[in-house]
């Protein structure tokens, strides 16, 4: 099958589906997409116009949920479970990670020192519903310590955390005990590693520039408009 995947190196939806792919070995080529001047074709491929997105044999899939289970159909892999009601909930929390990731880019994006904070704590709530919920099951995380999509849809967003930590910090001081070890074994996958572009710092600072230069975040990178 000839799969042409449309993705931005910086967007956390694309890393998902990068470390998919690799870590089920599905062949493809990867065609970057700028943002900032998306093709107009792109909107034939995916009908908001979002990466990530794919052609495979020349038909359309969009989202990087979506985009993560053809894969894993593709492969015939392991990375959702088959009973139907463990599967469904693997599939829910899947849902709930964009949650997730959504509270966090509100966090970079925060005006203030007040808008940071009130962001931060509706994303500790966020991930609180993991630490009380699916993680009380089974504290390794989802399927076992077997890499699952759940940790795969959970990989940007930690990596994103840990990229900050130092000079922002989200993870409270007490709690998500569960969650921040859930976090340590996820980004502790070589595939998850690899997954991060060598530039991510950089892309990640002109990202702050563009779009929040002067909020709480960027102020505390040192990233100014100019
Ligand atoms: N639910 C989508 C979200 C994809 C998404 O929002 N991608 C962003 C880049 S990180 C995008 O393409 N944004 C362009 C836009 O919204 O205009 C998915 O999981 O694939």
């Amino acid at each position: 099958m000839d799969i042409e995947l449309f993705v931005n190196d910086l967007c956390p939806y694309c890393q998902r589906v990068v470390i998919t792919a690799r870590h089920l070995d599905i062949a493809h080529r990867a065609t970057p997409i700028n943002l900032a001047s998306r093709p107009a074709w792109l909107a034939e491929v995916s009908p908001q116009s979002t990466v990530p997105a794919l052609r495979a044999d020349g038909v359309a899939i969009f989202d990087s949920s979506v985009i993560n289970e053809f894969f894993n159909d593709l492969a015939q892999g392991t990375m959702l479970p088959d009973d139907p009601i463990a599967k469904g909930i693997c599939r829910a929390w899947i849902n709930h990670s964009g949650q997730c990731q959504t509270l966090f880019t509100q966090c970079c994006l925060a005006p203030d020192a007040a808008a940071f904070e009130s962001a931060r704590k509706a994303l500790i709530d966020a991930l609180d519903k993991f630490e009380q919920g699916p993680l009380q099951r089974d504290a390794a995380g989802f399927n076992g310590t077997k890499l699952s999509l759940v940790d795969v849809a959970m990989a940007p967003l930690f990596t994103r955390i840990a990229h900050l930590e130092g000079q922002v910090t989200l993870w409270p001081e007490t709690g998500l005990e569960r969650v921040r070890a859930w976090s340590e074994r996820v980004r502790g996958e070589t595939v998850v590693a690899e997954s991060i572009p060598e530039k991510f710092a950089l892309m990640f600072r002109m990202f702050l520039k563009n779009r929040a230069a002067g909020g709480y975040v960027a102020t505390r990178l040192g990233v100014s408009a100019d």
